[in-house]
């Protein structure tokens, strides 16, 4: 891990709530608030278990054993039960849950009542397969009502759900399978993209092939005459669900029962299965869910996250089902089939929360102000950002097009930890580009190596200094693998990204330290690209890098030896990104090839990438006594 930032932003401008944002705010007085939540962490963290329902409860709320954590121990619920039985008895049972919009305008309603029976009847359908507690399912869906409802029929059965992002390709779908050995994978026939119908299924087909431990393909039809599917293996979804009985108990499961893998990439090559489980995980997205976003009952909340990665999982379906919100799903792009795409869903919806991301901002920024003007905002109160460092430029874009007068909430977090950890809330001042502070009930430092806190404006290490309910719990066979984050700076979590703290105490993240890029808020390991380059027969050795990129906030950039018997040429350059194209996805090739003849080692063998990135951006590579030649 390497901390050394050349500069740092400088940000003269603050800007404070309005008297209408402070008005409605749930918490008035960030500073007060955040002092009562730590004079005793854990009254705080229970309190708010208090507010969701319990089968039973817990005897303890936290079992500290470094770095072991158990939340609410000894406790009995099940997420979904708060998530839907819970609504509907409390008046609402008939209020829209999810509005879903497709590309071509297709509209889908389920409110809390109906969410209830699908879930339910899909739960019901698991059943029947033999699906039970602890048992593994795969979703390969795009963004459709139908993964959300697989999602929380896995939870209500006690099966463990592991959605893996419908871009990725079957080489990189198949090695997750291969980790978390699910017996059923639930898929679609196709998704839309910018008016392109995608081919899901044949992608299922090639990972199945290779994964025996599969006993069942479900397949949503979206199309018309859409693919033959092969019996007895194969289900179409509709059939799957249609004698289902449309209510379903859910499963009692212990706090710590795991809920859900995510992989997520790290710094070698193979992804690692994030555990997440039923009881913490609840309440920390549940809690930062209604304070963060200010939620009440008469919002309306747009999250343009894809439940492929871990924003989708917290912020559009767990944490807001769990506080009883009407969300709105969009499946498509930004762009497509205009820039005025989400402006137009606003308006249409009457969107009063809306949480994006950098990249897309600084999309829709290089189309022009005159998108957001052609529609009425005005319904908007708190906006969000999420999946890496927003450039100040951004922030001010953002701020200014939807009127000048609304809290951007920065919440800055990881697949790692479940739930924002450093965010601004409705009642604090913004400083553009800053995350703000951290939530409640959170501690959170900036600190050297050795752990030591630094002084304001000092770059160092993000850390989280004590457990939080919704941290992960292990790495999915890998316990090693999850000892690493509370292990790398002594006593704390370690979150492996640079920032620093400004004389307020305002979080500045300024990126990774190790060797993780965000390509459009994607998070990608140099490790897997680097892995999928050598598989390739031209190539003898691969390095790649993040390069700041404009609109993608990084892009990929990718270093490499030929094998001797190879020469260059431009033929070859895109046969090797399509290559990765092949081997992970899209959204893995790197957008530079250069063919080199040697690599920047250290004397152990290991390539020196920050050496190849300061070469490439012409800045001081730092220390090199390590260096070979
Ligand atoms: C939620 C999510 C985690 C990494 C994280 C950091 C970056 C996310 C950020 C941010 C600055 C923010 N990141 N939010 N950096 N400001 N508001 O993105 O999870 O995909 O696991 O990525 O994203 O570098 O360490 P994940």
């Amino acid at each position: 891990m390497d901390e050394r930032v050349d500069s740092f932003q400088k940000v003269d401008d603050v800007f404070y709530p309005t008297a209408e944002t402070l008005e409605h705010a749930r918490i008035k007085d960030y500073d007060a608030a955040y002092k009562e939540s730590i004079r005793d962490r854990l009254v705080f963290w229970e309190n708010a278990a208090r507010e969701l329902e319990w089968f039973s409860p817990w005897t303890r709320v936290l079992e500290w054993n470094y770095p072991w954590a158990k939340w609410y121990v000894g406790a009995t619920c099940n997420i979904t039960h708060n998530c839907l039985d819970r609504h509907l008895t409390s008046g609402r049972k008939n209020k829209v849950a999810l509005i879903w919009v497709g590309e071509d305008n297709t509209e889908r309603f389920f409110t809390y009542g109906e969410l209830y029976r699908q879930v339910s009847r899909c739960a019901n359908a698991l059943k029947a397969l033999g699906i039970r507690k602890s048992d593994r399912v795969a979703i390969y869906l795009p963004k459709i009502p139908e993964q959300t409802i697989a999602m929380l029929a896995c939870a209500r059965v006690g099966a463990i759900h592991t959605v893996v992002y419908s871009g990725f390709s079957a080489p990189a779908l198949a090695s997750r399978l291969e980790d978390s050995q699910p017996r059923l994978i639930i898929t679609a026939d196709v998704g839309y993209d910018r008016g392109k119908v995608i081919p899901l299924k044949p992608v299922v087909d090639d990972a199945v092939a290779n994964s025996p431990f599969i006993e069942t393909v479900v397949v949503v039809r979206r199309e018309k005459g859409g693919p033959a599917l092969s019996g007895p293996k194969e289900l179409d979804w509709e059939d799957w669900l249609k004698r289902e009985a449309p209510s379903c108990p859910a499963e009692v499961m212990d706090a710590e029962d795991p809920l859900y893998f995510l992989y997520t990439s790290g710094t070698t090559g193979k992804p690692k299965g994030v555990q997440h489980v039923h009881g913490g995980y609840m309440v920390g997205t549940y809690l930062t869910t209604k304070i963060v976003f200010d939620l009440t009952d008469d919002d309306i909340y747009f999250c343009v996250a894809d439940p492929g990665w871990v924003t989708g999982h917290s912020y559009i379906v767990y944490g807001p089902l769990l506080n009883g919100a009407t969300i709105l799903m969009a499946e498509g792009k930004p762009d497509y089939p205009n820039p005025g795409r989400w402006w137009q869903l606003i308006e249409r919806y009457g969107v009063t929360i809306f949480y994006t991301t950098p990249t897309a901002i600084r999309l829709l920024m290089k189309y022009g102000e005159e998108w957001p003007k052609k529609y009425d905002l005005s319904s908007l109160r708190i906006l969000g950002s999420v999946g890496e460092p927003i450039n100040p430029e951004a922030w001010r874009w953002y701020h200014r097009v939807t009127g000048s007068k609304l809290p951007i909430m920065d919440t800055w977090w990881q697949t790692e930890t479940g739930m924002i950890l450093v965010t601004p809330l409705a009642c604090t001042k913004q400083k553009p580009g800053s995350a703000a502070r951290p939530f409640l009930g959170i501690e959170a430092d900036v600190v050297d190596r050795e752990g030591k806190s630094l002084p304001p404006n000092t770059g160092g290490f993000a850390v989280i200094t004590s457990p939080w309910p919704a941290m992960m719990r292990t790495i999915y066979k890998d316990p090693e693998r999850y000892k690493v984050y509370w292990n790398t700076i002594p006593g704390c979590y370690t979150a492996g990204d640079v920032c620093r703290k400004d004389d307020d105490g305002y979080f500045f993240f300024m990126g990774r330290a190790d060797d993780v890029i965000k390509v459009a808020g994607n998070r990608i390991g140099t490790a897997e690209v680097e892995s999928a380059l050598v598989s390739h027969q031209a190539v003898a050795e691969a390095a790649v890098i993040g390069k700041p990129h404009k609109t993608a906030g990084e892009s990929i950039k990718a270093f490499i030896i030929l094998k001797q018997r190879f020469q260059e040429s431009p033929e070859l350059i895109q046969a090797l990104k399509d290559h990765v194209k092949h081997e992970l996805g899209k959204i893995a090739v790197p957008h530079e090839i250069e063919i080199v003849t040697g690599l920047p080692k250290t004397r152990s063998g290991k390539i020196m990438r920050r050496v190849l990135k300061a070469k490439e951006l012409g800045q001081n590579p730092g220390d090199i006594s390590t260096l070979e030649e």
